[in-house]
């Protein structure tokens, strides 16, 4: 196994991961700034797919627009060069001071219509560069005192920026689909659509919810606790997995966005084995940066990584799956019979039929489900032993 990466396994970073200038709250930039240029030929270089951006990473805020026409084009040149294709486009909406109430729920209406507005403008850059996928994290989007401002009201706010902008794509024709990252705090004390739960639900309120699924990350899962694979799968059996953001964390930490496999290994296998056995097909997308005592080789390190450690992790999910003791274990555990139906469709007869079922409940109960045996056999696959 050379666990190469190539186009097909349809890898993407952010610009502003392999950008990141390692600046942190304590702490200034610890190396320079990329050309996101150079960042995209590098990229190609190593095997990745696509890369994504928010509208600042390429365009400065306020630039002319005959400036930002020329930095498109050539950033243009280089997709075209490198052969790597824009997978996914958002909107920076937290860098400036302007956002620091929120954007689509910030108290003032005015920072509001400025927000949309920004979205407007930065989704046309993403339908330009031939994004599919438009991701809305809303960083800002919260509260630290919790009496300053209605979570009902942002809620609704929140609604009507992501409606209006639904009615902007369609009204453009742009084949373009929303998906929102949740993300319980950090920027904020409490971000609102803290989680996939909170966002699916969220979905569901929408004009057009057929447009919309999320982004769930990794860290932003993991930082409150939750299991990301099962969020993962919770978006999967709803077909509202748009894309996905890749990295690792430790639980209780700030957003570490960490290089991904670099922590909880197993979570990570168990992460891969979804998605590879699941048939989702979008970018997998690394969302993570460099250690901020990395120079400018490490950041390649970084990036090489994620991608080789996604792959190994591939070949062990078929390994697992391949593996004889593995189907014994897994059939023990009853695995293959939570997939089969339990009493099917209601109908009176169906419920006469169970009503008058007897149980032997001892037999039911005294049952072992050979969880033990399965999960030695994980560790054994993961250790390679
Ligand atoms: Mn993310």
């Amino acid at each position: 196994m050379s666990y190469e990466p190539r186009p097909e396994h349809r890898f993407s970073f952010g610009l502003w991961t392999v950008g990141n200038v390692g600046r942190d709250p304590f702490g200034e930039p610890t190396r320079a700034p990329l050309d996101p240029c150079d960042s995209v030929r590098k990229l190609g270089e190593l095997g990745a797919y696509g890369v994504s951006l928010h509208d600042n990473d390429l365009v400065p805020l306020g630039a002319a627009a005959d400036e930002r026409d020329r930095i498109v084009a050539r950033f243009r040149r280089a997709l075209d060069e490198s052969g790597v294709r824009v997978t996914m486009a958002t909107t920076n909406l937290f860098t400036h001071p302007v956002f620091k109430d929120g954007a689509f729920t910030s108290n003032d209406p005015g920072v509001r219509r400025f927000a949309i507005q920004k979205a407007m403008r930065s989704i046309d850059l993403g339908a330009e560069l031939g994004a599919p996928v438009y991701v809305f994290w809303g960083g800002r989007e919260g509260t630290e005192s919790g009496a300053a401002k209605s979570a009902i009201d942002a809620l609704e706010r929140y609604r009507e920026a992501i409606n209006f902008l639904c009615g902007y794509v369609r009204d453009q024709g742009y084949p373009l689909r929303f998906a929102l990252e949740p993300k319980p705090n950090e920027p904020r004390g409490d971000v609102f659509l803290a989680t996939v739960g909170h966002a699916l639900a969220f979905i569901e309120q929408l004009d057009y919810p057929e447009m919309v699924g999320v982004n769930p990350e990794v860290a932003h899962e993991t930082m409150a606790g939750l299991n990301f694979c099962h969020a993962v799968a919770q978006a999967l059996w709803v077909g509202k997995l748009f894309h996905i953001d890749l990295n690792a964390q430790r639980i209780g930490r700030y957003d570490q966005d960490l290089r991904f496999g670099q922590e909880d290994v197993k979570e990570a296998f168990l992460l891969v084995r979804l998605l590879e056995e699941s048939g989702y097909e979008g970018p997998r997308h690394f969302d993570a940066h460099a250690l901020r005592m990395e120079d400018a080789d490490g950041v390649w390190d970084f990036a090489a990584g994620c991608m080789r450690t996604y792959l190994i992790l591939a070949e062990k999910a078929k390994a697992f799956a391949a593996d004889p003791r593995v189907a014994e274990a897994l059939a023990a555990a009853g695995a293959p019979d939570l997939g089969r139906e339990t009493v099917g469709r209601y109908s009176a007869e169906a419920a006469a039929l169970l009503r008058e079922e007897e149980f032997d409940l001892d037999a039911l109960a005294a049952r072992g489900y050979a969880n033990e045996r399965l999960d030695q056999l994980l560790v054994e696959h993961l250790l390679g032993v």
